[in-house]
């Protein structure tokens, strides 16, 4: 599973894979010797990546490549190779902190900035069953406790400080892939940046958000923190795109924008990507179904919200073994940290709601949109949509310290979902 090679990189294709891969142990095992017999597809729909499945008589694995550019824009936007070491680093510790939540890592190349991986099978990422109205059972409880497991022992109330302080200065080295997320994340949504676009109705809307300061100002205290707090490692992409499913089991992929920050970024970014999935139902569901399959929906928020305070809690009362609200200031006299627990949980809870906010604008005003929206074809459909989810973003953005629990959060989505704002 370590490094090997060290030759130049050079990108792979379906027609030089099997023989540049041939003699690699690490896929063999899994797909077997007879090269002859590997069927190799590519099959990466992200917005970075080469992703191949390589098929044999005894099995398939998945070979990542990064390109040494963005592939959703081309060649002109370079993009460093490095980033394929921070997914491997960030994987290895993902596993370490909630085992069995992610594919199983084979190799790494570091030269190559290739990862084979465990092909995850019959799994299909969760966006396409979220537009396709299917269900995954245990889904919110299954994201809660990773989000709650990476989170607590990814920081100072678990890690040895020193360890963790490196942990952080290596991660520190992934600021092309925080780059990314400081502009198209944070900044590009609330101006007309070069590579923005938007569906043409939203134009009042657009530049109503465009001109209300107080919005910006609160989008730019947020990414304040996003690159100055590093409480813990996140994924730092974690989407519904990012995840994939059976109906019955849940894994999550692609950390290669993992960062020490805020704790709860992860958090909110996930919560707005099921909120998007909730306001574009409308045009992908029939009526008959729409409104069982938008509570569902909204149930997955709030089982994910709950099984996240139920571990968080369990790990903070068996697992604090960090420098913060130590046993020796609490427990050894005769204190509670109860009071503790909560403050810290009320304000991971504020920054995800924050960055919720931020991601729901982010998705239809910058460069990278999701299929939740943009696979709704008739844009007079989708954009009173969009609409609803721009300004309920704006309004977590405003008064996300308002927004006390997930009830407060789930009636409010409710209620932007009837509105007229188009
Ligand atoms: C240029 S990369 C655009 C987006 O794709 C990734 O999945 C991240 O979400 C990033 O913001
Ligand atoms: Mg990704």
């Amino acid at each position: 599973m370590a490094a090997q090679e060290s030759s130049a990189y050079s990108a792979l294709s379906v027609d030089t894979l099997t023989a540049r891969l041939a003699n690699l142990s690490a896929i063999t095992r899994h797909v077997g010797q007879d090269t002859a017999a590997w069927k190799v597809r590519e099959v990466g729909d992200g917005n970075l990546n080469l992703v191949f499945i390589v098929d044999g008589p005894s099995g398939s694995v998945i070979v990542k490549q990064a390109l040494p550019y963005v592939r959703l824009v081309g060649d002109s936007w370079p993009l460093p190779l490095k980033r394929a070491f921070f997914e491997y680093n960030a994987l290895t510790r993902q596993a370490q902190r909630d085992p069995h939540s992610v594919p199983d890592i084979y190799h790494f190349d570091e030269s190559q900035a290739l990862i084979v991986m465990e092909f995850l099978q019959p799994h299909i990422i969760l966006r396409g069953k979220l537009i396709k109205g299917e269900r995954v059972a245990d889904l919110g409880d299954v994201l809660g406790k990773f989000c709650a497991r990476t989170a607590f022992r990814g920081s100072d109330l678990s890690m040895d400080t020193t360890n963790k302080k490196e942990d952080v200065a290596l991660f520190q080295g992934n600021a092309d892939l925080c780059d990314i997320s400081e502009s198209l994340v944070f900044t590009d949504p609330y101006y007309d940046a070069e590579r923005n676009h938007h569906t043409p109705q939203l134009d009042p809307v657009i530049a109503s958000l465009r001109n209300d300061v107080e919005l910006k100002t609160q989008a730019q205290h947020m990414l304040a923190r996003f690159a100055s707090n590093t409480e813990t490692m996140c994924h730092g992409d974690l989407h519904t795109g990012s995840i994939m499913c059976t109906d019955v089991e849940t894994k999550i992929i692609d950390p290669e924008f993992a960062f020490y920050g805020p704790i709860g970024f992860d958090l909110g970014m996930l919560v707005a990507n099921f909120l998007m999935a909730y306001f574009s139902q409308p045009a992908h569901r029939a009526a008959g179904e729409l409104e069982d399959y938008q509570n569902w929906v909204l149930q997955v928020i709030a089982d994910l919200h709950a099984s996240y305070i139920a571990e968080f809690t369990h790990l903070w009362n068996s697992e604090r073994t960090g420098m913060l609200y130590p046993a020796s200031m609490f427990k050894d006299q005769g204190h509670s940290s109860q009071g503790a627990l909560e403050d810290r949980l009320a304000m991971i809870w504020e920054d995800a709601m924050g960055i919720c906010g931020i991601e729901m604008h982010r998705r239809i005003l910058s460069l990278a949109h999701n299929a939740d929206f943009e696979a709704i074809e008739d844009t007079s459909v989708r954009a009173p949509l969009e609409a609803r989810n721009l300004e309920m973003g704006r309004q977590l953005v405003l008064t996300r310290s308002d927004i006390k629990d997930v009830d407060a959060l789930t009636a409010l989505a409710r209620s932007y979902n009837t509105k007229d704002i188009l």
